[in-house]
């Protein structure tokens, strides 16, 4: 268990750095997901689930969110550079605190506009915990910002209470499906018929879809018969510092 105290010191002292978890779509590298590690002194590199929870409590989510972006966005800018990773997207993942912010909108396209990112290039995965009474101020921030071309994601579907409500209410782009339904899909006859359901609906609703957690061919190849080509996971790779995402994207060059 994390200290809070330990947590803040780790804000002041420079302890978060971000990873980036390759996205394919059949052979191709699409872009990846960034995900924020906390590089303990002593304990090692901690994953998010060990330190978000007591950062969302405290509020530091909010300067490590705000980090988030800016990190994601001037790493985005460094790849647009890179004639070999110029077309590459990153999904960076939003915390309902975060955005729930008056001034959320304001503040990312301000990140985009100071990285000089195309925005286009720029996708945000909300979770199901986004606060359902306040819908209307969620389609609206979504609204604004799609309108200038940033791409929104709904994390971890299926998982939630409420999945097919905000399918209905939020303007998405993409669908993500959770690692939990793609882990037993070969052998698990109600995984696979609701990983092909959550397919299906997506598409006919316009919406992309992404699937977690593929860590098989077998899986990979299920996932693209049922018409989900986009994929994340330990096959393709596991997440990569931003060096080592730069060797990867070199060596499949
Ligand atoms: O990398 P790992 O599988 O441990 O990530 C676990 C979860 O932590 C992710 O699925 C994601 O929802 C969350 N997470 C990762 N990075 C960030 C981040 O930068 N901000 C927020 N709010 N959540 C994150
Ligand atoms: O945003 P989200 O909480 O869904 O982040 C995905 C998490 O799942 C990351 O923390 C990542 O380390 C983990 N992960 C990514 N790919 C795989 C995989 O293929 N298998 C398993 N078991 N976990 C994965
Ligand atoms: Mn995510
Ligand atoms: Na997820």
């Amino acid at each position: 268990v994390v200290l809070e105290s330990d947590l803040h010191k780790s804000w002041e002292r420079n302890e978060f750095v971000l990873h980036y978890q390759p996205q394919g779509d059949g052979q191709r590298v699409i872009g990846a997901e960034a995900l924020v590690r906390w590089q303990h002194p002593r304990r090692g590199l901690l994953s998010p689930s060990e330190f978000i929870p007591h950062a969302e409590e405290t509020g530091l989510i909010l300067p490590l969110g705000t980090w988030v972006l800016e990190t994601a966005c001037a790493q985005l800018a460094a790849w647009a550079r890179d004639p070999a990773m110029a077309w590459l997207n990153l999904a960076v993942n939003v915390s309902p605190r975060q955005f729930c912010q008056p001034d959320f909108v304001e503040q990312v396209l301000c990140i985009l506009d100071h990285a000089g990112v195309n925005p286009q290039k720029l996708k945000l995965e909300l979770t199901e915990s986004l606060l359902l009474n306040n819908m209307d101020d969620t389609i609206t921030k979504i609204a604004a910002l799609k309108a200038r071309g940033v791409g929104f994601a709904l994390d971890d579907f299926g998982t939630g209470y409420s999945s097919l409500y905000y399918l209905k209410c939020l303007p998405l782009d993409w669908v993500k499906i959770d690692q939990f339904f793609v882990r037993d899909v070969l052998t698990n006859p109600n995984d696979a018929t609701i990983v092909r359901a959550i397919i299906l609906l997506a598409r006919s609703m316009g919406l992309e879809v992404i699937a977690e957690g593929v860590e098989t061919e077998a899986q990979k190849l299920f996932l693209a018969q049922h018409g989900c080509n986009a994929y994340q996971g330990y096959l393709l790779s596991p997440p990569l510092s931003s060096g080592q995402f730069q060797e990867f994207m070199q060596q499949r060059g």
